[in-house]
């Protein structure tokens, strides 16, 4: 190999290097590193519960006495039923509001993002034990909790 030919061939090496270094860089701190900092890692099964846990919004909620979360204070149970399902079966719309803000650590802040239409619904996924107590807003009557608990198995 004569002195050019091989100074070119490790000019290209070295530039290739620098690529691949700065694609891994790249990599780690704009996709690896934000998502492993931003969620906690959730074992599959409490993210992919067997069932949703559904809770109706009572026809004639909206009025003070009526039932309005059905059920309410449930207990759900991580990788059973973990992922809740609020339904609104009235004819008014309801929102679904944490009374304190509340936040699981892989799913983020509790409560329906503006109000839940009629026919429409709300879901969240429960991956960690906690209690939860939450309101309607435009109607603050309406009052429910639940409890999420640890599989036994
Ligand atoms: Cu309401």
């Amino acid at each position: 190999m004569s002195a050019p030919a091989s100074s070119h061939a490790y000019g290209i090496g070295v530039v290739a290097l620098i690529i691949g270094m700065g694609a891994s860089i790249l990599f780690y701190t704009s996709f690896y590193l934000p998502e492993s900092l931003e969620k906690p890692s959730v074992d599959l099964h409490i993210l992919e519960p067997t069932e949703s846990f559904m809770i109706s919004i009572a026809e004639g909620a909206a009025t003070e006495g009526n039932p309005s979360y059905i059920p309410n204070n449930p207990k759900i149970t991580l990788t059973i039923d973990n992922r809740v399902l609020w339904m609104n079966d009235d004819m008014t719309p309801h929102t679904v509001t944490a009374d304190h803000r509340h936040v699981d650590s892989y799913s983020g802040e509790f409560g329906s993002n503006g109000v839940v239409m009629p026919g429409d619904s709300y879901e969240f996924i429960f991956t960690e034990p906690q209690e939860l107590h939450y309101h309607c807003d435009p109607h603050p009557w309406m009052t429910g909790s639940l409890i999420v608990e640890k599989s036994r198995f």
